[in-house]
């Protein structure tokens, strides 16, 4: 089928496979049919001023009606695995109570054709999109009432999909729902108070143990994982102790908030010292967090230079430090994207992944996201927007670190995800900030390919690429 990739032009194959992943909210549009219930995102991007270009994801990709065409895009570019999340309100449209069979169907409609197509399908379970009657019941992720319900609607999607989906994740950046939404207040449910956002880190905690007890006798030989982010910490000044540990402490804030506690079994001794307040790990929750994970899911776009103290990350609980991403003589610390907080910086790819193999050791570790937003696609000229340059520049570099952290530092990842396939609502700055590889036309619904779809076929083409639907082993 066309376009064919062209053969690998002389750059290393990676020893990984190449997928894309995706979100429920930001793709599929229908965020009220079928008897799909509305989730905090769909709530808060309805209150005036709280996403930038006033969007909504109401229609976004469209990808409810029209994921058969793009699962075809997908084949033609040789994609084999497609990482995807599952929205609990098009199941329990209310959280909890009765199950909405058209939300079940639409999934297994999904589901079948990615694997009729030889693509595996890698499923989250929670994306950010809680139910609003959750959050208006109780709080939401600030209460542990939230556990029940998110065991029983796990368990719904295991039983129906579990004979078919391998990889399993429970959530999606809990580091950025719990703390940019409970604590920065700048993504739903809207709300600001940091000890709010630490007992939603304590409640994803024990839910996700609570969903991976489920899941070891529904799913036998499934794997499991929860898709955790975080930035690369370099100190500013190199030769400053002092900024060498707050570098140290950022990516404990960020990463080893959630890590820690599952591979070592409690908070980072920094993070305990710094939130008097930080809910206790019982040895019960301890235990059950134990081997809670088959791999490693690392979610890594970019880096910042961290100094220690001068104000701190005080807003969102992130510990007492500063982070730029400008040299002091101005220059930024590499190419910088759409988004503010994004630089193209390959080299601290391979140095999280390397923090990683270290602290946690884990057998196996996929990149579950990875990409980049091109300053000014939004609106460019369509041509323009497909010459993405910048976008294989980032995809170039970050990929080459991760075959080096392969290859020469025994990092065990065995898989790379892109963010994303299709340029999608990018949550509250809606559709100002691009990172689909294949763009949408968001007045036809029009798919092209970048430039950087056809870098990645072509630089993956004979790379891992199988995929293990049928073989749990
Ligand atoms: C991921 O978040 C998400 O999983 C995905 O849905 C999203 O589309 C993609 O990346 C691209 O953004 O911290 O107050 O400045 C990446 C981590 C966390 C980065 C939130 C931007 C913005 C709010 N993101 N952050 S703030």
């Amino acid at each position: 089928s066309s376009p064919a990739p062209s053969p690998n032009s002389g750059e290393r194959t990676p020893p990984f496979w190449l997928g894309y992943a995706t979100s429920a909210p930001q793709i599929e549009g229908a965020n009220a049919t079928d008897g799909k219930g509305p989730s905090i995102w769909d709530v808060f991007a309805t209150i005036p001023g709280k996403i930038k270009d006033g969007s909504t994801g109401a229609l976004a990709d469209d990808f409810y009606h029209r994921y058969t065409s793009d699962i075809q895009l997908m084949q033609s570019l040789g994609v084999k695995r497609f990482r995807m999340s599952i929205a609990w309100t098009r199941i329990y449209p209310q959280g909890d109570g009765s199950v909405n069979q058209k939300g079940l169907d639409f999934y297994a409609g999904l589901i079948n054709n990615l694997l009729a197509a030889g693509i595996e399908p890698h499923v989250t379970l929670y994306h950010w999109d809680l139910p609003q009657a959750l959050q208006e019941r109780f709080g939401g992720w600030n209460s542990s009432q939230v556990v029940e319900p998110f065991r029983q609607y796990a368990k719904t999607v295991f039983s129906a999909f579990g004979n078919r989906i391998k990889h399993w994740t429970t959530m999606n950046e809990p580091q950025t729902f719990c703390f940019v939404g409970y604590s920065a207040g700048s993504h739903a449910p809207g709300i600001r108070d940091q000890r709010q956002a630490y007992n939603c880190v304590h409640n994803v905690l024990k839910a996700h143990a609570a969903v991976v007890q489920e899941f070891r006798t529904i799913v036998p030989g499934g794997k499991i994982s929860i898709n955790l982010n975080s930035d690369w910490g370099e100190p500013y000044s190199a030769s400053s102790p002092a900024d060498k540990a707050a570098a140290q402490r950022m990516v404990e804030f960020w990463l080893g908030t959630f890590a820690d506690p599952i591979y070592l079994g409690d908070w980072p001794a920094s993070v305990k010292a710094r939130i008097p307040y930080i809910p206790t790990i019982t040895p019960e929750l301890a235990k059950a967090l134990n081997g809670s994970c088959d791999y490693f899911a690392l979610n890594h776009y970019t880096s910042w230079l961290v100094m220690d103290k001068l104000g701190g990350e005080t807003m969102q609980g992130r510990g007492d430090y500063t982070q730029g991403q400008y040299y002091a003589d101005g220059s930024p610390l590499g190419n910088p994207a759409q988004s503010d907080w994004l630089k193209d910086t390959p080299w601290g790819f391979r140095k999280i992944l390397n923090w990683v193999k270290y602290r946690y050791q884990p057998k196996e570790l996929i990149v579950t996201e990875n990409g980049f937003s091109v300053k000014g696609e939004a609106s460019k000229a369509l041509a323009d927007v497909l010459d993405d340059t910048e976008r294989v520049a980032f995809y170039r570099g970050y990929v080459n670190a991760a075959i080096d952290a392969v290859e020469q530092d025994q990092v065990p990842m065995t898989g790379y995800f892109a963010w994303s396939l299709l340029t999608n609502w990018e949550w509250a700055v809606g559709y100002t900030e691009q990172f689909g590889v294949v763009n949408v036309d968001f007045k036809t619904e029009q798919r092209a390919l970048k430039a950087s779809a056809r870098y990645l076929a072509s630089r993956f083409a004979g790379a891992g690429s199988n995929t293990t639907i049928g073989r749990y082993d």
